[in-house]
């Protein structure tokens, strides 16, 4: 036995900083490369981290949440499933003194004093790229222009604000008139059982909107299989920019990505290391991103990392 001089080598009682990340789910591509992400930044910074998958339930967070208190964990972090109802469970990380991060998605409560910070993107933005494609796709048409739209999770911030979004932009002219909308979980799965549903009641469909590529991606199954084709008969604007995404705009069959930036984890984890020391950090940090159509998305795509 060598004697403890050395110190530090036993792990995590040597004064690593412990953080309790609370993950939305698996639900998509996005959050696959969210998540990894997030370990591995967890890891490069020496981080302690305990992770749980809600599997898209609020309450699983909220248990996976009041587990952290109780470990008594340095920091918490989080994307919130929805918007709603987390000031009881985040009052008790405060009353227990764990300042608490919000990554990727907000809540709509009012006491900004339960959080430290907010770090994401801006999904009304989004939306109203994804609006001002199809303005600009359909500027010279002269009929309807019928929109279906893919929902992402009921009460989520990115579905309500790219929702919102989008109907900003496209509220600009009458022309445009969403016929069908309805949410697909973000998954593609959904997304295609809803597409289909969307093939079988409306006769003319001009435009796809989803609110993020993987139902795109699903959607795109049930139109090939109703006989149209993707891109052409039916246009799709999406957000995310996962890979697979940009490899069907290569492809012609989806015609434009806005951009959502899943690798937040780097950053994330310097905020850890302010909250934890207790310094000050902005009260919302906001991700930088961009828009893909054929000719970006095909330059992308060799150095894509998800
Ligand atoms: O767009 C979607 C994922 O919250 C920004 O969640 C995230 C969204 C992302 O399931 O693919």
């Amino acid at each position: 036995l060598t004697a403890c001089g050395s110190g530090g080598s036993s792990g995590s009682s040597g004064g690593a900083i412990t953080l309790g990340f609370a993950q939305v789910g698996a639900e998509s591509g996005w959050r696959t490369a969210n998540t990894k992400s997030i370990q591995e930044s967890a890891k490069t910074a020496g981080i302690e981290l305990k992770f749980s998958d809600a599997q898209q339930k609020q309450e699983n967070q909220i248990s996976a949440i009041r587990s952290y208190i109780q470990q008594k964990v340095k920091v918490i972090a989080f994307s919130p499933v929805v918007e709603s109802g987390w000031d009881t469970v985040l009052k008790e990380a405060k009353t227990a003194n764990i300042p608490v991060i919000l990554t990727d998605r907000a809540i709509d409560s009012p006491d900004k004093s339960l959080y430290k910070t907010f770090l994401g993107s801006d999904f009304v933005a989004e939306g109203k790229k994804a609006g001002e494609w199809l303005t600009k796709e359909f500027g010279s048409a002269t009929g309807q222009v019928n929109i279906v739209e893919l929902q992402g999770t009921t009460g989520s911030a990115p579905a309500n604000d790219r929702k919102k979004g989008f109907a900003d932009v496209i509220a600009a002219d009458p022309k445009y008139k969403i016929v069908a909308s309805q949410t697909g979980e973000f998954t593609r799965a959904k997304g295609k059982e809803v597409m289909e549903a969307f093939l079988k009641s409306q006769p003319k469909i001009d435009v796809l909107y989803a609110h993020n590529d993987d139902m795109a991606l699903g959607a795109i199954e049930a139109i090939e299989a109703a006989g149209k084709v993707p891109g052409k008969d039916i246009k799709i604007v999406s957000v995310d920019g996962v890979k697979d995404a940009l490899q069907a705009l290569a492809d012609g069959k989806i015609n434009h990505v806005v951009e959502c930036n899943p690798l937040l984890g780097p950053q994330l984890m310097d905020l850890v290391k302010k909250v934890a020391a207790g310094e000050q950090v902005p009260a919302r940090i906001e991700t930088q991103e961009t828009e893909f159509d054929q000719a970006s998305a095909k330059a992308a795509l060799p150095q894509r990392q998800y």
